[in-house]
């Protein structure tokens, strides 16, 4: 029928841009989902259509305002770097010297620096010094294709400094084109005031600190670090059962250092994530697989710490476990800032395989976030974010170290200059 609606349609373009001449790494499904002389249509800052040049129902220049070549570069989704620590002051090289000379990294902490060290040094920063800081940082990892970008508190541990945090994190969302999901971390360690007195210190979070978070808005989930030199299971628990009372989803380092049942605890409650995991057990899984629990992988701390004792990789693969790959961007156990390396470690440490470990920047880091729905894959009507790489395979993108082959970054939809 020729009615007003299907003229304005062909008349006015149904899409904003169209990308053609690319192929296409979809990430829907498993592995590539690849398109070859696929084209990429994008309205209103969604997908509008992924699929080969071949399906277009009109020549490109009657169904975009604006076509674009993509010059035979690769697509894939826009990167989600689903595990950061990237707002913080100072730096830990002093430490990273006393660990070559054989202090541990648990030594460290229970002397007094480590996390501690950059609680200190984040305290003293004022905010717009802690704002320029994190944007380099973010920039650096914004030029390797991130798009999305998880950042958690976790160096104020009180309630000014926490609030200063995520009040960081949160304008950096909104002062860089990235779009950053933020976790209150509060349960990162015991703040030297309440040395000895965990319980003490977690009864601030969860009676002060977290509440007020929630009020203004400031965490999009809760996090913590169960292990010695952190919080006990018992301790997470509590916390968990406060966040959820305020319908906040949760997400755990668990299983870095030690077994403390952390992953199997997190799943229980219905975790995002469950992160490090190098002393996964069995049960822990198991629970996992059952709750639907993304397993975040953080290579470049496994290699910074010299760790020896691999996450069970095979273990989690065949029992269905989702696999993210994070960079960990913190100062003292993973000073990272290059996505793509990590890509190059979770295969060459790791030992999963270019696409595994694609999928786990893209689509299962965006389940980590509870952005499984629009974003992480190239599928239509999900958030136009993507990226066109200048490789002749996908594989390049874990193979290359020290490459970056990033051309074009779009985000909702508009290429992002760089
Ligand atoms: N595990 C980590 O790898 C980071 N936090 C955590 O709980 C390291 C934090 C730091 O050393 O500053
Ligand atoms: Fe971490």
């Amino acid at each position: 029928m020729w009615n007003r609606h299907s003229f304005k349609a062909m008349s006015d373009h149904a899409w904003d841009d169209l990308w053609l001449n690319a192929r296409i790494a979809t990430m829907a499904g498993d592995g590539w989902g690849a398109i070859e002389d696929g084209v990429v249509a994008v309205a209103g800052g969604r997908l509008a259509q992924v699929s080969p040049r071949a399906d277009l129902p009109r020549p490109p220049a009657a169904l975009a305002r604006r076509v674009h070549d993509a010059r035979g570069c690769w697509i894939t989704p826009g990167l989600v770097d689903c595990h950061t620590h990237l707002v913080y002051a100072g730096n830990r090289a002093r430490e990273f010297e006393l660990r070559l000379e054989g202090a541990t990294y648990e030594e460290i902490a229970r002397a007094g620096g480590g996390i501690r060290s950059t609680v200190a040094a984040t305290r003293a920063a004022g905010e717009a010094a802690l704002f320029e800081v994190s944007a380099r940082r973010l920039q650096r990892l914004m030029a390797e294709g991130v798009t999305t970008v998880e950042i958690k508190s976790g160096y104020g541990l009180d309630l000014e400094t926490e609030i200063k945090m995520l009040t960081v994190a949160r304008s950096l969302g909104e002062r860089l084109p990235v779009t950053v999901s933020t976790s209150f971390l509060g349960a990162h360690a015991v703040p030297v005031e309440f040395d000895g007195d965990a319980e003490g210190y977690l009864d601030l979070v969860i009676d002060t600190v977290l509440p007020a978070v929630a009020e203004a808005g400031l965490a999009d989930a809760v996090d913590a670090f169960c292990e010695g030199i952190g919080f006990s299971a018992a301790q997470t628990d509590r916390l968990f059962q406060a966040a959820r009372r305020l319908g906040l989803p949760v997400r755990l380092h668990a299983e870095q250092l030690s077994d403390l049942g952390g992953a199997g605890l997190a799943a229980r409650h219905g975790a995002l994530s469950a992160d490090h995991l190098e002393w996964l057990s069995a049960e822990g899984i198991a629970a996992m697989a059952a709750a639907g629990t993304v397993a975040v992988l953080l290579p470049g701390a496994f290699y910074f710490l010299r760790e020896t004792r691999l996450p069970p990789i095979a273990d989690l693969r065949a029992s269905g476990v989702p696999i993210a790959i994070a960079t960990d961007c913190n100062p003292g156990s993973a000073p990272v800032t290059s996505p793509l390396l990590m890509l190059n470690m979770a295969c060459t440490l790791f030992r999963l395989t270019p696409a595994e470990a694609v999928a786990g920047m893209t689509r299962h880091a965006a389940a980590a976030l509870g952005l499984g729905a629009s974003h992480g894959t190239l599928e239509a009507g999900k958030v136009a974010d993507f990226v066109l790489w200048d490789v002749e395979e996908p594989a390049e993108l874990a193979y290359a170290i020290g490459a970056n082959p990033c051309a074009t970054v779009v985000r909702g939809g508009k290429v992002r200059s760089a």
